[in-house]
C-alpha cells in the first residue's frame, strides 16, 4: 500500500473531520456532563495537545525505576532494543560503559515492565485516547528517556508508522521526575496538527512517510516545518512538568527536544505511541487470547518477539 496523502485523509478519526461535533459526540455517549472531557477535547480538535496534571501515581513511577535499576544492572540478560547516541540494537551488544552512561534510550520497555504497561495505560490518557479514536487505544511503542534528547523539530507518523491506519496515532509524554527548564523540555507547536498548516511533506514520488530508499533525510523534513510554523507565525510552547504530570499530542503534532542548556541535568520520561484498537498491526500480536493487558479502556498487547524474553521485576 503506498502512503500517500489520500490513506492520511481518509483514516483521520472523527474528531479531525471537517465539522466534527465534541458535543453530539459526547451526547451520544451520554458523557456530555463530563465538563473537562468537553474542555480537554475540544483543545484537542484545535491544539492537538493536551496536558494532564498530577494524573499518574508515584508508585507506579518508582516500580518503573526499580525495574530501570535492575535492568541496567543486569542488561546482558534482557531481550530489548536500547539506542545510544543515535545507534539502536540490542541492548546487550552495547558495553557497560554505553548502558550505565545516562543518555541511553530504551526501545519497548513496556514489553519487559508490567509498571511500563501500566503507565501505558493510565486511566486519564486511555479514558482521552477512547474519545479521540471512539475506540480503545492500543499501545504501538514507548520510549524511555534519561536525559533530553534534542531532537529537531518533527511529526511522528512518518516514522511511525505500522498501525493500519496512518492517521490514528497519538502519544504520551510522562515525567517521571519534576523538569528542569535547563534539561532539555519537551516543546511543541499548538495547532500545527492540522493539515492546513503542516501540509504533506513529500519523502518522495508522493510518498508520506520515511522509507529505507527515501530521497529526503529527517533534517530535511526539520527544515520543511521550521518553515510552515514560520509561516503560520505559531511560536512554540515548553512543557515543563511536574512528576506525574502527562501530555497527550497528536500523531501529526510539531514537536521537538529543546536545547539541554545544563548538560549534567537529567530528563526522566516515558513516552508511549498509540494507535486505535482495530488499527494495531496483527504481527504486533500473538494469538494466544491471554497475552495482552485490557485497562482503563485501553489495550497493551505482549509482542510475539518477547514473550519467552526474561521480565523485569514488576511483571
Ligand atoms: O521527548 C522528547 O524530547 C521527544 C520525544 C519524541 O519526539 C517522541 O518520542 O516522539
Ligand atoms: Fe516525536
Amino acid at each position: 500500500m503506498e502512503n500517500n496523502q489520500n490513506i492520511w485523509l481518509e483514516s483521520v478519526p472523527w474528531i479531525d473531520s471537517q465539522n466534527a461535533d465534541i458535543d453530539q459526540f459526547l451526547r451520544a455517549k451520554n458523557l456530555r456532563n463530563d465538563f473537562n472531557l468537553y474542555e480537554n477535547l475540544i483543545e484537542w480538535r484545535d491544539r492537538g495537545v493536551v496536558v494532564f496534571k498530577d494524573v499518574v501515581p508515584f508508585e507506579l513511577i518508582e516500580a518503573l525505576e526499580s525495574d530501570l535499576e535492575y535492568l541496567i544492572k543486569n542488561y546482558m540478560d534482557f531481550d530489548l532494543m536500547a539506542e545510544v547516541k543515535a545507534v539502536i540494537k540490542p541492548i546487550s551488544e552495547f558495553s557497560p560503559f554505553e548502558i550505565v552512561e545516562s543518555n541511553v534510550k530504551f526501545n519497548s520497555i513496556h514489553g519487559i515492565s508490567k509498571a511500563a504497561v501500566m503507565l501505558s495505560l493510565n486511566r486519564s490518557i486511555s479514558q482521552f485516547l477512547a474519545c479521540v479514536f471512539d475506540a480503545p487505544p492500543a499501545v504501538l511503542q514507548s520510549l524511555t528517556f534519561f536525559k533530553g534528547s534534542q531532537q529537531p523539530i518533527h511529526i511522528d507518523y512518518p516514522y511511525v508508522r505500522t498501525q493500519k491506519k496512518i492517521a490514528h496515532l497519538a502519544a504520551s509524554w510522562i515525567a517521571l521526575e519534576d523538569i528542569d527548564l535547563n534539561s532539555g523540555p519537551l516543546i511543541y507547536y499548538p495547532g500545527s496538527h492540522k493539515i492546513e498548516i503542516s501540509g504533506f511533506y513529500d519523502w518522495g514520488n508522493g510518498s508520506i512517510v520515511m522509507d529505507a530508499d527515501s530521497r529526503r533525510e529527517p533534517m530535511d523534513f526539520s527544515r520543511y516545518l521550521e518553515k510552515r510554523v514560520a509561516l503560520f507565525g505559531i511560536e512554540p510552547e515548553i512543557f515543563c512538568p511536574k512528576k506525574g504530570d502527562a501530555l497527550i499530542w497528536h500523531g501529526n503534532l510539531m514537536h521537538a527536544g529543546s536545547a539541554v542548556n545544563d548538560k549534567n541535568l537529567t530528563r526522566k520520561s516515558y513516552v508511549t505511541h498509540y494507535t486505535s484498537l482495530d488499527s494495531y498491526p496483527d504481527d504486533f500480536k500473538v494469538s494466544d487470547e491471554n497475552k495482552f493487558v485490557h485497562q482503563n479502556s485501553g489495550y497493551c498487547f505482549e509482542y510475539p518477539w518477547v514473550i519467552n524474553s526474561k521480565k523485569l521485576p514488576s511483571w
